[in-house]
């Protein structure tokens, strides 16, 4: 396969100045005629004249009115054109029923949708499919359909027909196409300036009762971007169509965007209150991509970050402001931990910007976005708020239109500030998490704090170098009390020190707070010191993570040698999640434990071999002590938090419903499930039938409860894909393959919808102890299925590769086992791009 490099980027040699489409829709010959008009680059050498095009079936080309001749491959076609400006038209049929990649135009459930980013226009008809070939799309869709839409305004609609037309230039990955039977749900949102806006969130029959909460999170983001990022909405409408087959989240195609279903229809009795957070979040993705994303864009995918990790970083910086800051601090660290982190010390470590690729869907990764996300955050860190504000307003007012860079983007904070960012912007080109080890010294009221960064060179950065670290730290006294604020250390050298100078007694110093920078901390504080941090530690997210760390290093010799857990670390969780000054979502994180997979990453950074089954009991282990140390105080706090109001899924409803069921999940431990069913029987909401469920079966008294719940949801696709992933999800290690395999006989389980799909393989990829049970039946059975789902769908396949990507962190024999599938799926005939470029890194 070829691989494309960042460093062979040229300039397209012809200008797109509009595209006019017309699509004649059916299930096995759709007819796409484009018009489109073309001129010479002034800025461009290279003018041969090469459109994209897969898997499309040629009727007639056109130059100027006259048929050409063109040469064909399997990746486009080529033909002479003038050297002058000419019109190019072309008539292709393609057949969306087909197209079960869900990549270009295809159909789910009887509707047709499109999904353009990142190469499937290509699908749909031919053109130069590169971000970097910006132009003005009129489209005509003939159909018998209700609701045929395009992007954009509307300029006509007859009964079989509508015509759409996107007065801002955009790539074609933003293009986008919806016909089918839905309804829709209607409001209005006048802009800043007072545009009157109107706002459709189309949905399935029957799906009516879903999309409130969608709509109202969308007028929310739209407000949001006004007032924080002085960012108006630009066309008469905002559409968003619900899908029930895609392949990612959802898809910001300008003024259309297409959402997976499961990331916009909610309701109280459906949805848990996660669901709900996630739904609110993605919305507001989505639409701040109408600014960072389509009215900018990227010259060129490796740039990709450019707009994902900033929206990213945006649709944090909302979620926060609409919900609990250090909440969403914690819940973001503990997701970079869980997918990045991995990510980037394993075989598909890549930097933020990666250099080269074989299949751009393959680096839609938590690199790209999350910690994309991250190096902004430092940025703004580094830089101060007031600052920022003044970039991003240089940025869209110097960029609004274009296709954009890395070095556009650093360009505008240093034009800002009058600070070289050359050294900053190794994060985006040096893959790898840095190792930040901090000693301490003191001596006459002086601390001095001494860091060390090592990050460890990989195939994609084999010599890593000193980064720009901004290491927020304060400092608490031995009475409790903050001796000093946070400062920023700035930290630039590969070792560096600061000092705290003028201070009476010897302080604990609270490093790295917020989370300031995407590094591996370590710090030898005495588990009393960080208790003392626990107690008092004025920053929330340090304050989660003291108790993260004790309970790290409490798990350890749980797990190795069996050691009771320590009581110590168990009587600090228990005061501080009994603290009922604090915030009941947050109370709910303290009381959470690394993830198995992660105490594997820990245990294999050290030096040991992670064994998954005694992580398993040590977990366990430790939570049957939680349970007996909370004792009766488990149930007095859940009585106090349970809510008796009608359902809300804001932050204050959903922290006290957290923190109920953490408590309910320690309570049945211990009562042989009686709360637990007893919720489950009178739940109204999925938040508290869901928690119940998922205890009763942690216990194995859940088989009665899982009928009831299948009975009651069969019909509701999105909850029974909880179904499906609950069972995996809680089944012993020994049992979650078994369990994942009987749920693919299910009637219900339709394989080739990407979110049943992941519903239970990727359950099982979760549930470290059951995926990786030595008997090995757990890599046999998802191997199994990604051979079966590869030729049907290559991007769900090749990312949930990811499973394997951790595989040599083992023992020898499961290494063995892992190498022996990951060659299995190697060597299937005709194995797609996207599985083929995934598996070779993952194999080395
Ligand atoms: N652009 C793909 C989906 C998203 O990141 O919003
Ligand atoms: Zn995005």
């Amino acid at each position: 396969p070829n691989t494309v490099y960042l460093s062979d980027y040229t300039p397209f040699g012809f200008i797109v100045d509009s595209v006019a489409l017309e699509f004649d829709l059916d299930p096995r010959h759709t007819r796409v005629k484009s018009r489109i008009a073309f001129r010479p680059n002034p800025d461009a050498t290279d003018r041969r004249f090469f459109l994209h095009g897969e898997n499309l079936r040629l009727i007639s080309a056109r130059i100027d009115g006259h048929d050409v001749t063109c040469t064909l491959t399997e990746e486009g076609l080529t033909c002479d054109v003038p050297d002058a400006p000419f019109i190019w038209e072309a008539e292709v049929e393609i057949a969306p029923i087909e197209n079960t990649a869900l990549e270009g135009l295809y159909m789910s459930n009887g509707m047709y949708c499109t999904q353009c980013e990142a190469e499937g226009f290509r699908k749909i008809t031919y053109y130069p499919d590169r971000p970097d070939v910006m132009s003005v799309f009129t489209v005509t869709i003939n159909g018998p359909h209700p609701v045929l839409l395009s992007n954009g305004n509307p300029v006509a609609a007859t009964e079989h027909q509508a015509e759409w037309h996107d007065p801002w230039p955009k790539p074609a990955y933003l293009f986008a196409l919806v016909a089918g039977d839905l309804v829709a749900h209607s409001d209005r949102f006048t802009t800043m300036n007072g545009r009157e806006v109107d706002l459709n969130l189309y949905v399935r029959p029957g799906d009516e009762d879903k999309c409130a909460f969608g709509m109202q999170a969308l007028k929310a983001s739209m407000k949001w971007d006004e007032d924080v990022y002085g960012r108006e909405y630009d066309l008469d409408l905002f559409n968003i169509v619900a899908v029930d087959d895609f392949n990612m989240g959802a898809m910001e195609n300008k003024g259309l965007n297409i959402f997976n279903s499961s990331a916009v229809l909610a309701s109280p009795q459906t949805s848990t209150d996660m669901n709900f957070e996630r739904i609110e979040a993605i919305i507001a993705h989505e639409y701040f991509h109408n600014w960072t994303g389509n009215r900018i864009t990227c010259r060129d995918w490796f740039q990709l970050c450019l707009k994902e990790g900033l929206t990213v970083f945006r649709d944090s910086q909302f979620t926060s402001d609409m919900r609990s800051a250090p909440v969403k601090r914690i819940a973001d660290v503990i997701d970079l931990r869980a997918r990045q982190f991995p990510e980037d010390q394993g075989p598909l470590s890549h930097p933020v910007r990666p250099e080269s690729f074989q299949e751009i869907n393959n680096f839609y990764t938590a690199t790209v976005y999350e910690k994309g996300a991250e190096v902004i955050r430092m940025l703004k860190t580094l830089v101060g708020d007031e600052a920022y504000d003044r970039a991003l307003a240089l940025y869209f007012d110097r960029h609004d239109g274009q296709a954009c860079t890395i070095e556009d983007w650093l360009k505008v904070f240093e034009d800002t500030t009058g600070r070289s960012l050359a050294q900053f912007k190794r994060w985006y080109s040096q893959a790898g998490t840095p190792r930040l080890k901090v000693s301490e010294s003191w001596e006459d009221g002086i601390l001095t704090l001494t860091f060390r960064q090592d990050t460890k060179p990989s195939a994609a950065s084999p010599d890593p170098k000193p980064q720009i670290i901004p290491i927020a730290t304060g400092l608490i006294g031995p009475d409790g009390e903050e001796v000093a604020e946070t400062r920023i250390l700035e930290m630039s050298e590969a070792t560096q020190s600061f000092s705290f100078e003028g201070l009476a007694r010897r302080p604990v110093p609270s490093i790295l707070r917020g989370f300031s920078a995407p590094v591996m901390l370590e710090h030898d504080l005495s588990d009393a010191d960080r208790t003392h941090l626990l107690a008092h530690d004025t920053d929330p997210f340090n304050r989660w993570e003291s108790a993260r760390t004790l309970a790290r290093g409490s798990l350890l010799p749980m797990i190795h040698d069996g050691a009771g857990a320590d009581p110590a670390f168990l009587d600090a969780i228990r005061k501080v999640v009994a603290d009922d000054t604090l915030d009941p979502a947050y109370r709910a994180l303290m009381l959470g434990l690394p993830t198995q997979s992660e105490l594997a990453a820990l245990i294999h950074a050290e030096g040991g071999t992670p064994m998954p089954e005694k992580i398993h009991a040590g977990v366990e282990a430790m939570r049957d002590a939680m349970a007996e140390t909370f004792g009766d105080a488990a149930q007095r706090i859940r009585d106090t938090h349970l809510v008796s109001a009608p359902y809300d899924p804001g932050a204050e409803q959903a922290g006290q419903r957290s923190l109920a069921n953490a408590m309910l999940s320690l309570i049945t431990r211990r009562d042989g499930g009686a709360a637990a069913q007893a919720q489950f029987d009178s739940a109204d909401n999925m938040t508290n039938q869901l928690a119940a469920l998922a205890a009763l079966l942690h216990i194995d008294r859940g088989s009665e409860a899982l009928a009831a719940f299948e009975a009651q949801w069969k019909d509701d696709r999105l909850v029974m894909d909880k179904w499906f992933g609950l069972q995996v999800t809680q089944a012993r290690p020994e049992e979650a393959a078994s369990v994942a395999e009987a749920l693919t006989d299910h009637p219900d389980f339709t394989w080739q919808t990407p979110n049943r799909f992941r519903a239970v393989f990727g359950a099982l990829a979760m549930h470290h102890a059951g995926f990786h049970h030595a008997s090995g039946k757990g890599y046999r059975l998802l191997a199994d299925w990604l051979i079966r789902l590869d030729p049907k769908n290559p991007q769900t396949t090749a990312r949930m590769c990811s499973a394997f990507q951790t595989w040599k962190r083992y023992d020898a024999d499961r290494q063995a086992l892992i190498a022996a599938e990951l060659d299995r799926i190697l060597s299937t005939p005709k194995l797609s791009r996207d599985t083929t470029e995934m598996l070779t890194r993952i194999r080395g």
